[in-house]
């Protein structure tokens, strides 16, 4: 079968011919439909994420049909359609036990640990990471299993105490970010969008956001002043990761806010902590979501209320995709079809 392989930093993906995975008894042969391309790869591919193992194939972000189940695998049978839960862990620890294998401490993540779904087919060592696709297209459904799970979290862990009468920032207006703008808008809060791209804030517009602003054109700090009266905001959620970003998020938390950070969008990212902070704010970072999250995912874009653009590429173009992604020339999110 064909696969997109990952050798070594800066070389880019090997399209290459490699054996089909071979299932054991519980596993699942899955036939990849789509996969998303994850900025994560990207900095997997310039070295500043580096793997366990290699060579390997990437692709975290995966959707498609099942085409073959294992001795003893119940619940799903050949021609299913369904999304990937991508986190896998050990199955045996406490976080695992509680669906958060994204947690555990043996990271054996798809596309990551084990290899992925930039290929014809995948292997899935248990059919509890398979949520099935009701209504959606796996092509579509692919990316709501990294982008759509990360910034579902990320929201999950700014909701409670938030009342419609506060505001909700969303720096970066990526792949998670029109997701998160998505998710932000159901809690009921009042969503500012941030980007340096006036492209991506008008699709946060058009996605629901209430206010948008480009820190690059306007005093960012002066803007959120206004809209908010000198409140600032009650939640800021990063989805880009870099020390500007990160400043930009404590410049504008308001008292008891909370920072969201769900981008590595640098390498390590810092930020000045001193008692001159807005009194009483919290920080928290998201580590992807867990199986049951996805579950919950995959229902909310059921039912209709989640869209983003997506652009299907070829093998072929994979790689210049990760070029385009990197300099922001992505509007939506990119997903890789294998055939
Ligand atoms: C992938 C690899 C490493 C860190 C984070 C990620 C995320 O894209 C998973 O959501
Ligand atoms: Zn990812
Ligand atoms: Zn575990």
């Amino acid at each position: 079968m064909k696969a997109a392989r990952f050798y070594r930093p800066g070389e880019g993906l090997k399209i290459e011919d490699v054996p089909e995975p071979k299932i054991n008894a519980g596993e699942v042969l899955i036939r990849v439909a789509g996969a998303g391309v994850c900025h994560s790869d990207l900095h997997i591919l310039e070295g500043s994420l580096p793997l366990p193992n290699t060579p390997i194939t990437l692709g975290h972000e995966i959707a498609g049909y099942v085409e073959k189940v294992g001795e003893g695998v119940k619940g799903f049978s050949e021609g299913d359609a369904v999304a990937v839960f991508g986190g896998w862990g050990c199955g045996k620890c406490k976080v695992c036990l509680s669906g958060e294998e994204q947690l555990c401490n043996v990271l054996m993540w798809v596309g990551i640990g084990v290899d992925g779904g930039y290929a014809e087919y995948v292997r899935i060592p248990s059919p509890r990471y398979l949520v099935p696709l009701r209504k959606l297209d796996p092509i579509k459904a692919a990316p709501l299993t990294d982008a759509a799970l990360t910034s579902y979290r990320a929201i999950k862990k700014a909701r409670d105490g938030l009342t419609p009468a506060d505001f909700l920032a969303v720096i970066g207006i990526g792949g998670l970010g029109q997701y998160g703008v998505q998710f932000a808008k159901m809690t009921g809060a009042r969503v500012i969008a941030i980007d340096i791209d006036d492209s991506k804030l008008e699709i946060a517009k058009s996605l629901g956001a209430d206010f948008t602003v480009n820190p690059k054109k306007e005093n960012l700090l002066s803007v959120i002043d206004e809209i908010t009266y000198g409140e600032n905001v009650a939640r800021v959620i990063d989805f880009v990761g870099t020390d500007e970003t990160l400043m930009n998020a404590v410049g504008i938390l308001g008292k008891k806010g909370r920072l969201i950070l769900a981008g590595i969008g640098g390498g390590m990212t810092s930020f000045m902590w001193n008692p001159i902070l807005p009194p009483e704010v919290t920080y928290t970072t998201v580590f992807w979501g867990s199986i049951p999250e996805l579950h919950e995912v995959v229902s909310i874009a059921e039912s209709g209320r989640l869209e983003i653009n997506i652009e299907m590429v070829s093998f072929d173009e994979l790689n210049e995709t990760f070029e385009r992604l990197g300099r922001g020339e992505i509007r939506g999110r990119a997903v890789l079809v294998p055939r």
